[in-house]
């Protein structure tokens, strides 16, 4: 296993909506591996493939608390096939927009078809923070990021802000 770097705004590989896993295989779980140690260090609930720069279905989310025995969670191509009606309210945060943190509103309960990590199909009714969490990572396998659902304002003032900090980035790096 590996941590393996996340990628920050505005990398434009984390707009880009990546393609379906065509098989689960060892090389796939060694990738779902690489994320969950990648997500248990960041410390973080979930993670996309897309934000370790590869473009392939791929989530992981484990929402085991500190103190807590870890129980990741594993999904390739998972699709939502359903939504609430109901909306729930979290603040949301991202590993690939560091210290912000805003208020979204989702579907508050959905069901998604996915493949889990052995590649048999599964069927998953998720509510409450799973529910966020996964639609959350969804989002990011078709280059949505949370600030999307945020107003326009908050939007273009923490890109803005991150675009900054990638120029100074990359002008300390010569
Ligand atoms: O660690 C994370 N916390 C979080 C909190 C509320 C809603 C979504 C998330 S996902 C985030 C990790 C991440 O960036 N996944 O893509
Ligand atoms: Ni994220």
């Amino acid at each position: 296993m590996a941590i393996r770097p996340i990628l920050i705004l505005p990398d434009p590989r984390l707009r880009v909506a990546c393609e379906p896993v065509a098989k689960v295989d060892d090389s796939l779980r060694k990738l779902m591996d690489d994320m969950v140690e990648t997500m248990h260090d960041a410390p973080g609930i979930g993670l996309a493939a897309s934000q370790l720069g590869i473009l392939q279905r791929v989530v992981v989310i484990d929402l085991a608390k500190k103190d807590e025995p870890p129980q990741p969670l594993f999904f390739a191509n998972p699709e939502i096939f359903w939504s609430s009606e109901e909306t729930s309210i979290y603040e949301e945060g991202c590993l690939s927009i560091p210290e912000y943190y805003e208020e979204v509103e989702r579907p508050g309960s959905v069901r998604a078809r996915f493949l889990d990590r052995d590649g048999a199909p599964r069927e998953i009714l998720a509510e409450g923070l799973l529910s966020t969490a996964l639609q959350h990572e969804i989002d990011h396998l078709n280059g949505v990021l949370f600030i999307d659902h945020i107003s326009k304002l908050k939007r273009d003032r923490v890109t803005k802000k991150f675009i900054k900090q990638a120029k100074l980035r990359e002008s300390e790096k010569a």
